[in-house]
């Protein structure tokens, strides 16, 4: 019997841009921009404006949440819809209500709230006009929007994220050319990615001195680095891919400083960020209350075969490859399925960030309509496949716990499917079906059977 322990949190997780619909907001993200311009980049031309429609829909979905016994639940709030005036911070009355309604309705019925700041969604006023996080005018705006956000809401809202996964924007948007703006640019996502840093330490300082007194976080996509032997050149592999991916972002944000190792490097090639010492005490200073990490596919590492010319991305010291033992999913571009690396994350965290509390933000398994079928005859859609890895997976969770980690949770990505960046409803993640043309949500059968340990609390 695999027991959690009390008021373990089980739900779901989503974003803005990927369920709101974008067709009543006055500003628009970087999102609605680049389909604009270059919709055959998106899965079936199919773009962000409709997506799950919560925008007119959150009542009706809180009530589909329930049905799952979920009791708590993230999304984030749209800097694009909840600022009107980037410049001052004057907000967007409608953007006021929605929010607060979707809020006040979670809470109503037993759902706690995590809210989420920036989940990919850069307005476009500011990605045009300072070119984004690549500036830090637009640090100072991020810290303007989060301050409306915690004035508004941080009376109900317990659980605050400043980030989601962070440096995907890095590796997205100035490396592997998956986000707008599509540059690739070494030395310019160095800067972006210390500039969020920073934004992120700003936010989580500005939020205790206001006084507020509840939790505040950051959730960071963390993939374990396995190395293809021993070896010694392997190992250097692994470390040099954990420092970029992994460390980046986790030292920074949990221990107030940069790992030695990754400034050494960035400075042999000739890539450190512009930085001010107030900035240092700054991010020294920035505690967060607790993390949220974000789980889907292990990263395979070994020694790099051969060298590259000069520094284009974190590449230049590792080359990946498939582990001929692995099992993989083929409803997702074949991705490893490794449920241990999460037993793996969660001792990680306890053993070298201090065992801070965390949980798990997103663990997905991604199907496709053809694998997850139609409708059953029970009225279902039959997706035991993802049922019985999900089971593997906080199995590996509980273990953990089991040894003293401090894991608080399981958010499932996601409630509903959702709109997914390029790939758009192509992977179907959701407790729910969306029917693209009615609108409809149609129920999984994996929704029972979570609803039942979160229920329970517990599962055989
Ligand atoms: C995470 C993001 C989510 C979501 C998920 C699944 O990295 O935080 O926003 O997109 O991945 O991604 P995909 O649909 O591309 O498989």
């Amino acid at each position: 019997m695999y027991n959690f322990p009390k008021g373990f949190f089980f739900g779901a997780a989503t974003s803005g841009v990927q369920s709101e619909g974008s067709k009543n907001q006055i500003n628009k993200s970087i999102w609605n921009h680049w389909f604009q311009i270059e919709p055959e980049k998106f899965i079936d031309e199919i773009g962000p404006e409709i997506v799950c429609d919560t925008y007119n829909k959150f009542k009706e979905d809180v009530s589909l949440m329930k049905e799952v016994n979920f009791n708590s639940f993230r999304t984030s709030i749209q800097w694009a819809r909840l600022i009107k005036d980037f410049e001052t911070g004057e907000v967007c009355e409608d953007a006021v209500r929605f929010y607060s309604e979707y809020i006040d309705e979670l809470i109503k019925n037993g759902i706690e709230p995590i809210i989420n700041l920036y989940h990919f969604d850069m307005p476009i006023y500011l990605q045009d006009k300072y070119g984004g996080f690549e500036n830090k005018k637009v640090v100072q705006l991020f810290v303007l929007f989060a301050q409306k956000a915690f004035e508004l809401f941080g009376d109900r809202v317990k659980y605050w994220t400043t980030f989601n996964e962070p440096i995907v924007p890095v590796e997205g948007g100035y490396l592997y050319n998956f986000h707008y703006p599509n540059k690739k640019d070494p030395k310019l996502a160095v800067q972006v990615a210390y500039n969020i840093i920073l934004a992120h330490s700003k936010v989580v300082n500005l939020y205790k001195e206001l006084g507020f007194t509840k939790q505040i976080g950051v959730i960071l996509n963390l993939t374990p680095s396995y190395p293809r032997s021993q070896n010694e050149k392997d190992l250097s592999a692994a470390y040099m891919a954990d420092l970029f991916f992994n460390r980046s972002f986790l030292d920074p944000m949990l221990k107030g400083e940069f790992p030695k190792d990754l400034c050494e490097v960035l400075k042999e090639h000739n890539l450190s960020p512009e930085i001010e010492k107030t900035e240092l005490e700054e991010i020294k200073k920035s505690k967060v209350d607790f993390l949220g990490v974000n789980y889907y596919v292990p990263r395979r590492v070994k020694a790099k075969e051969i060298k590259d010319e000069k520094f284009e991305n974190p590449e230049y010291y590792f080359d990946y490859y498939i582990n001929p033992e692995g099992r993989f999913n083929p409803y997702r571009d074949n991705n490893e399925i490794h449920p241990v690396a999460l037993y793996d994350i969660a001792k990680n965290i306890q053993e070298n960030y201090n065992n801070i509390p965390w949980y798990l933000a997103e663990i997905g398994i991604a199907m496709d309509l053809e694998s997850e079928g139609s409708i059953s005859e029970d009225g279902f859609i039959d997706d035991t496949f993802r049922t019985e890895l999900m089971r593997e997976h906080f199995i590996q969770i509980h273990k953990a716990i089991e040894e003293g980690s401090s894991c608080f949770g399981i958010h499932q990505w996601t409630f509903i499917d959702c709109w997914s960046w390029m790939n758009s409803f192509k992977r179907r993640y959701g407790f729910y079906r969306l029917d693209l043309v009615t609108g409809k949500r149609i129920k999984k059968k994996h929704s029972i059977w979570f609803a039942e340990v979160a229920k329970k609390n517990y599962f055989k």
